[in-house]
Formats: structure tokens, C-alpha cells, sequence
């Protein structure tokens, strides 16, 4: 199976550290959304990263979908099976998710928009919401932190510490690691693990 995307994608970094938590070895293509936008179209006509090419060719995309697949494929899941303890982990990822989103938006809004059409209150009520995002996952981690014994990273923390290192790479004013200290100690922590250093963002 192969991967398609750049691992400055939150979503695409997920993807590749899930898979290698999973023990499922991922090829990965190096296709930027925006520089190889043509090379793209031939693999998925909808640039999205990421896209992952199953062996019989099928095109799947959507970090959540496709990480629905892999965890299928590797038959264990990086989800706990425990409702409570899952409805918890599902809450961290879905904060994440926005904090990335609110952050690409952010990123768009200023290197593809041209400055004299840029609109502040857009961009005022999206940097609200991505403070929003970051001040829950604090909250969350303040009430129950994530295990950082052993190597026994899963989806919820994979996804915090992806979401952080992009907002930091990509729209570093938005962010200040003295507010969000739990977040900024978690992630440092990640950014350790083998599956985090070999799926470098940069
Ligand atoms: N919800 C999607 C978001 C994927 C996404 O927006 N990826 C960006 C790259 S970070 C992309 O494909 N941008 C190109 C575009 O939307 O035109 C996921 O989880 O995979």
C-alpha cells in the first residue's frame, strides 16, 4: 500500500505513525497537494493528503477513513475498546483534528490569499476556534494526562502531539507552549518515539 503526501500534513503524519504502531508497512510518496498539485491529480483527481493506494488500486482518502482501514488490516486498533475510556480518546483526537484544521486555515488564509482581500473577522473567528481547541485539550490533559511510560502511544496521542508540532511549524504566533504547558510536555515526549522520528515533518 503507499501513501501519498508530504509529513508536514498533520494528517498525513498520523497516518504514517499509526501505521508504523500498527506494524504495517506503509510506501510513501512524497506528492505535494500544492507544488506536485498535476502528479496528484493522477493519483487522486481530488488532491487530498492524504491518499492512500490499497494493492488492487484502490484510491481511499481521509486520515480517519483510511486509519479505519489500516486498523482492519492489521486487526488492533489504537483505539481503546473500553466506551468510557474511548469516548475520552475520541474527544482528544477530535480536538486535535480542529486544531489542525483552524491551523491549515490559518496557514491558507495567509500564504494563498492575497493580502488586500484577506477578511479579519474570518480570520479572527478561526483563530478563536483554534484557541479553543488547544484551551479543552489542556483542560483534558490538566483532568487525565496521557501515559508517556513505555511505548504504548495511541490514536489520542498521536494525534495531540501531530496537531501541536504542526500548529508550531505552521502558525507559531498562535500558539504559546507557557498557556498549554501539558500539551507542549506530551508532545516534546512523543516527538521521541521511534515512530515520531522517522516520520519527521520537516
Ligand atoms: N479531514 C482530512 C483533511 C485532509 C486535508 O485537508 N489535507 C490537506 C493537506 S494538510 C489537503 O489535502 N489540502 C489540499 C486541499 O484541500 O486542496 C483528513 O483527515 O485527512
Amino acid at each position: 500500500m503507499k501513501l501519498i503526501g508530504m509529513l508536514d500534513s498533520p494528517y498525513v503524519r498520523r497516518v504514517a505513525i499509526s501505521a508504523k504502531r500498527l506494524g504495517i508497512a506503509l510506501e510513501h510518496e512524497s506528492v505535494s497537494v500544492f507544488r506536485h498539485f498535476e502528479q496528484f491529480q493522477q493519483i487522486n483527481p481530488v488532491v487530498k493528503a492524504p491518499t492512500l493506494v490499497l494493492d488492487d488500486g484502490e484510491v481511499l482518502m481521509d486520515s480517519t477513513l483510511i486509519l479505519d482501514y489500516l486498523e482492519a488490516v492489521a486487526g488492533k486498533s489504537l483505539l481503546p475498546s473500553d466506551l468510557k475510556q474511548r469516548a475520552r480518546a475520541l474527544r482528544l483526537i477530535g480536538l486535535s483534528l480542529a486544531a489542525c484544521e483552524k491551523s491549515v486555515q490559518i496557514y491558507y488564509e495567509r500564504n494563498l490569499r492575497p493580502a488586500d482581500i484577506q477578511y479579519q473577522p474570518w480570520v479572527e473567528r478561526v483563530e478563536s476556534q483554534l484557541a479553543a481547541a488547544y484551551i479543552a485539550l489542556e483542560a483534558e490533559l490538566q483532568k487525565q494526562s496521557l501515559p508517556t511510560d513505555g511505548d504504548v502511544i495511541a490514536q489520542d496521542g498521536i494525534s495531540v502531539a501531530v496537531a501541536w508540532s504542526f500548529t508550531n511549524l505552521v502558525v507559531p504566533d498562535q500558539v504559546d507552549a507557557a498557556r498549554f504547558p501539558r500539551i507542549a510536555q506530551y508532545t516534546a515526549y512523543a516527538e521521541t518515539l521511534e515512530a515520531f522520528i522517522s516520520s519527521p515533518m520537516a
